[in-house]
């Protein structure tokens, strides 16, 4: 998702050779400026940018340590600005967020990942069904909440979202919700009936946060559209869907620097785990791309519990490491979200797992081949693939549909992956990248 500005900053930071060269820093700035405008970063701001990073790198010295150190503190800064990042609890619960945005720009889908989210984080969530504008969106939303398991209130007989957005409320504060979240309407483009119907909801119920959903895919317009929305009905914060489609990161610093207010998460695919809050500093340091080990940890630490991890590390270095365990393993990967979004955290990961990025965890021919061959094995089988004779193999590929030669092709590879995970954990290797995960984690509120 930073592929583009990632490598432009680098071959930046590349053309400062020499210190004290001043002609150097002049050539690196007039590369970033146009790296910048390339990725869709607003003009002000890249003027503003630009300006600060070669005033401070002056400041420090210049060099390409001093350089970067510039841009990553500017790039801070910038998203940094208008205040709190993430989900902010009312001290009197629930909590209620209008989620609002243009058609398409990823409402529905984003209220359903923050419901999600917060869940992950055992809070008790309602979303409200308060867009009547398509037909569908009501189902929409119902199989969302049927998915990620989490209660929801419609009407189907009501026309008037406020009655809707009402009736939640009411539904909410009696029975004791963390958290409302009102799914609203978009429209195409900004008009009048939109913002009166927005209005009209935000003054029945009085949210304590309005979330404007930006579709980073749309660049600059993104920064017009939330500036509107902000100045008609006031917005508390911006989320950015689609920062995992070709977007060329930009639209990030341009919003947080022209909009005045704090981009809180980002949507990082179609899948329900595919968010993430938007912390500034760690969003910089993927700019620049330094990875991320802490939101990877934070991640991680949502969705699995340290003990069963500390059991499964345990297992692979003894060579235990067995089929009910890899398909464990691949469920907890799963709720992660998609691998591209993973391997985007890693630092150094991202520049190299090109094909590894598109792979789908669901559907990928190889994992649809495992898993029949698992579904076919006994639960003995499962435990010990060693016992895995001819005879059983034999049976196991007329189950699977697989012939012989792919269950073979599979077991050796399952085998060849489990020594070298093995190998790997006693040398320190897996234990090192645990142990930093470790680390990360101690310094990450939950
Ligand atoms: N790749 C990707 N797709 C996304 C993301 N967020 C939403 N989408 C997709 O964008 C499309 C539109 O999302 P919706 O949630 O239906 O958008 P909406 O704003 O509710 O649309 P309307 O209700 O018609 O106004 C869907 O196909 C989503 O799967 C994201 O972060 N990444
Ligand atoms: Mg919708």
């Amino acid at each position: 998702m930073f592929d583009f500005i990632t490598s432009s900053i680098k071959s930046t930071v590349n053309k400062i050779r020499f210190q004290d060269d001043e002609k150097a820093l002049k050539n690196a700035t007039a590369e970033l400026r146009k790296a910048l405008l390339k990725a869709d970063v607003h003009h002000k701001t890249t003027k503003d940018l630009v300006n600060n990073v070669e005033l401070n790198t002056k400041k420090l010295g210049i060099g390409q340590n001093t350089f970067l150190k510039a841009l990553k503190d500017e790039l801070t800064t910038i998203l940094t600005a208008n205040g709190n990042q993430g989900f902010v609890f009312s001290s009197t619960p629930p909590t209620i967020v209008l989620m609002t945005g243009l058609q398409g720009s990823g409402k529905t889908t984003t209220t359903g990942k923050l419901a999600n989210y917060l869940k992950t984080r055992k809070k008790k969530v309602l979303v409200a069904a308060a867009d009547l504008q398509r037909l569908a969106a009501v189902e929409q939303l119902k199989q969302i909440a049927a998915q990620i398991d989490v209660d929801i209130y419609f009407d189907d007989n009501e026309k008037d979202p406020v009655k809707i957005a009402q009736g939640a409320v009411a539904k909410a504060n009696k029975e004791l919700y963390d958290v409302l979240l009102i799914d609203t309407a978009g429209r195409l483009a900004i008009d009048v009936e939109l913002m009166a119907e927005l209005k009209k909801v935000k003054d029945a119920v009085k949210p304590n946060e309005i979330f404007y959903v930006a579709d980073s895919l749309t660049g600059h317009d993104a920064t017009r559209t939330a500036t509107t929305f902000k100045e008609e009905i006031g917005i508390d914060g911006v989320i950015l869907s689609k920062y995992d489609g070709d977007t060329k990161g930009g639209v990030a610093l341009s919003i947080a620097h022209q909009v005045g207010v704090p981009l809180r998460f980002i949507g990082i695919g179609e899948k329900m785990p595919d968010i993430e809050v938007f912390i500034p500093d760690r969003i910089a340091s993927r700019l620049l791309g330094a990875g991320d080990i802490e939101g990877l940890a934070e991640k991680t630490s949502a969705v699995m519990d340290e003990k069963h991890a500390k059991a499964v590390a345990k297992k692979i270095q003894k060579g235990e490491f067995n089929f009910n365990d890899f398909l464990e393993q691949l469920e907890m990967i799963k709720k992660l979200g998609s691998l591209k979004s993973i391997i985007s955290m890693i630092p150094g990961l991202s520049q190299m797992a090109g094909p590894l990025k598109e792979m789908d965890l669901d559907n990928s021919k190889e994992i649809v081949q495992i898993k029949a061959l698992i579904s076919s094995m006994t639960p003995k089988e499962r435990e010990n693939p060693d016992l895995l004779n001819p005879s059983r193999k034999r049976r196991i590929s007329n189950g699977a549909g697989l012939n012989e030669m792919q269950v073979n092709k599979i077991l050796k590879q399952f085998k060849n992956a489990s020594k070298m995970a093995k190998k790997l954990s006693n040398k320190g290797g897996m234990k090192g990248f645990t142990n930093m995960l470790a680390q990360a984690q101690k310094g990450i509120p939950r």
